[in-house]
């Protein structure tokens, strides 16, 4: 029995609301979290082979949460408050808005509290749409317990003074200033730590040291942006003393944005994990800009050492562009393209695996600039040097600096490319993009959109050679860079698919002979006529087919009778033709 319920509907336990429920327990208000994610988990899984858009999915979703719901319905008409987060992308309102509905549908006596960054962003528009009692902005440690509280005595004059609060008077919405944590309050904070649920990440606990970041970057709509503000060292510390009692926890996310910004500050949170043999204790991974591995200009090897020494198996960047031009816009330029590319390098040569999230281009951003930034990400991914995920377009994400210039010069689309002159008339759910003010740039950008393409992925290269044709010239250096890399891409892919045959045949061929004795022409063609016993085999190919491909690589870098040995190895064991890799000699010793 709790008086309030907590849904949680992401992929991710929400440190957020762990954070809540603690603050609502030690003011006396029993609280619990119900947990959608595993529905979404699925829906997720199921979004990237079933549908096409965030659109389709969000029904599937909330079919999958009316059961849950359901399920629990007797737990959940106990509670007389039910709280819901909310983010600022439309994707996630989609999903959101319809949750609280559903919610108000199914349970209509409920009082319904939103809150999350994405109440920060559109107080109103959330109260509206996803037909809330209350909400409140900002941090909500102090403010939600007030809220409770009051309700339950119906002081309800009050409650349109607590700071933060979103509510309704005759019918209108009204709202006051976001409330933030002093940051002696943030300072004294606990340690909250989740643990996700996908089954690959069982052994992941999920913490935040910081709230808030000290950056302006113009695109960001983080909360507590340049106001940033850290829990104390020794709870971190103590806190993951704790944890590391829990034996089946092998590996801690960082999960605030910058974990490396205040270095003076990291080191010595650093150097205590080191101290405290905390580092043969777990792995740990965190989310870190560039430039917080930058000194003077240059890569700072010494503090990625020391990160790599605490045992930091990997770093999530926001490094957003390769493009000089670009960075100088929505970075302020504080790092450029190179820098970007000798920390990427650094990570991986001292064996810290960089992922990096990338943006097509903002405003200002011209053909060229992301057409080398395009090059740049995808020819050091197609070389194995770093992982730079697709680039993605400018999302109206909540409110910030770019938002108000791109709104200024008519710059805001839908997907399907209507220009939207004012979008903070739009609701929560309608999916706008901010786009380059290059009308080249910009069309081809929204053939993408119409296409439900939210970045451009990396199979569409030849069209982005075929826009360096038409704009560059087939002269010009970086078209005939663009051109190279096409070909080598196209080598590969058919060398791989190559690769996938054999295997294949190689299946087929060995299932054959199992069912019928012996493997024929027709035997194999019966096998593989089979859709759904090949279904399951044609996946196993696959993933075959990727270890061994990298695996391949691996194998390259041996030499001499070494080399040779293990040729031959792979040889027997595997019968494929081409070179093969050790670890298929010990890992997959026979084929399936
Ligand atoms: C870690 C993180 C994630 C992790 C979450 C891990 C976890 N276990 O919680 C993952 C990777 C899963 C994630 C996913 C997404 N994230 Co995220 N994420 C963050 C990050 C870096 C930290 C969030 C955090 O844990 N903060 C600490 C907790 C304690 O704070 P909090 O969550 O804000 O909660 C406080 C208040 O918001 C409020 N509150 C929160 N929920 C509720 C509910 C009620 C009822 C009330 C009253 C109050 C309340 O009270 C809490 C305590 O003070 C922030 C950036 C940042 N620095 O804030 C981005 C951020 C929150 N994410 C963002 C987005 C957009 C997403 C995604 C939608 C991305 C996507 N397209 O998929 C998804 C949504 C997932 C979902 N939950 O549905 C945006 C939100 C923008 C906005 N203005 O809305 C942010 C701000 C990043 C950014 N710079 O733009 N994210
Ligand atoms: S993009 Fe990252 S570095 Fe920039 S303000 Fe947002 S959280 Fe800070």
């Amino acid at each position: 029995m709790f008086k309030v319920i907590l849904l949680d509907a992401s992929f991710f336990p929400s440190l957020g609301l762990e954070t809540l429920k603690k603050s609502l327990k030690e003011n006396n208000i029993s609280c619990g979290i119900l947990p959608l994610f595993v529905e979404e988990r699925n829906a997720r899984r199921r979004l990237q082979t079933e549908f096409k858009t965030s659109k389709d999915y969000a029904p599937f979703f909330l079919e999958e949460a009316r059961k849950h719901l359901n399920k629990e319905r007797q737990e959940l008409e106990t509670a007389d408050y039910i709280g819901i987060s909310f983010f600022a992308d439309a994707a996630n309102s989609q999903m959101k808005v319809g949750l609280a509905k559903l919610v108000r549908e199914m349970f209509p006596n409920k009082t319904i509290i939103g809150g999350g960054p994405g109440v920060d962003s559109y107080a109103k528009k959330f109260m509206r749409e996803a037909t809330l009692d209350y909400a409140l902005k900002g941090e909500a440690e102090k403010t939600l317990p007030q809220l409770i509280k009051l309700l339950d005595e119906k002081r309800f004059e009050e409650v349109r003074k607590i700071k933060g609060i979103v509510y309704r008077k005759n019918g209108r919405v009204n709202e006051r200033k976001t409330n933030f944590l002093k940051k002696e309050e943030v300072e004294k904070l606990s340690l909250t730590s989740t643990r996700t649920y996908m089954n690959n990440n069982k052994d992941l606990m999920a913490i935040y040291t910081e709230r808030g970041c000290p950056h302006a970057c113009v695109f960001c709509s983080v909360p507590r942006k340049e106001n940033w503000a850290q829990i104390s060292e020794s709870t971190i510390i103590n806190g993951l003393l704790e944890i590391a009692k829990n034996k089946d926890i092998a590996k801690i996310g960082f999960e605030n944005d910058l974990m490396f910004a205040n270095k003076a500050r990291a080191k010595r949170i650093l150097q205590k994990i080191i101290e405290l043999k905390l580092n043969k204790r777990f792995k740990f991974s965190g989310m870190a800009t560039v430039d917080s591995f930058l000194r003077e200009g240059n890569v700072d090897l010494e503090f990625i050492k020391l990160i790599k020494k605490a045992n930091f198996t990997s770093v999530t960047m926001g490094t957003e562009s390769l493009s000089d031009n670009t960075l100088r816009e929505i970075k302020a330029g504080r790092y450029s393209s190179a820098q970007a590319i000798k920390v990427a390098d650094a990570l991986r040569e001292i064996g810290i695996s960089g992922r990096n999230f990338m943006l097509a281009g903002g405003p200002e951003t011209s053909v060229k600039d992301f057409l080398e930034s395009f090059y740049r990400s995808t020819k050091r991914n197609f070389e194995g040097k770093s992982s730079y995920e697709e680039l993605s377009f400018f999302q109206v994400w909540g409110k910030n600096a770019l938002l108000t210039k791109a709104t200024r010069e008519g710059l805001i689309y839908t997907p399907k490319g209507r220009q939207i002159k004012n979008p903070a008339k739009t609701r929560v759910t309608t999916k706008l993009f901010i786009m380059p003010k290059d009308p080249t740039l910009r069309n081809f950008f929204l053939q993408l959109t119409k296409e439900n393409e939210e970045v451009v992925p990396k199979i569409y290269t030849p069209r982005v050679v075929n826009l360096a044709k038409s704009t560059l010239g087939i002269t010009h250096p970086l078209t005939r860079k663009l051109m190279m890399l096409e070909a080598q891409m196209d080598a590969k892919q058919e060398r791989t698919h190559a690769i996938q045959a054999n295997i294949i045949g190689q299946m087929a061929e060995k299932k054959a002979t199992k069912k019928y004795g012996e493997a024929t022409k027709q035997t194999v063609k019966k096998v593989m006529l089979n859709k759904n016993a090949w279904k399951k085999q044609a996946e196993k190919a696959k993933d075959y087919t990727n270890a061994f491909v990298a695996a391949e690589k691996k194998f390259a870098q041996l030499r001499g009778i070494q080399r040779l040995r293990t040729l031959k190895k792979i040889r027997q064991k595997t019968g494929l033709s081409v070179f093969a890799p050790r670890y298929w000699t010990t890992k997959t010793r026979k084929l399936p």
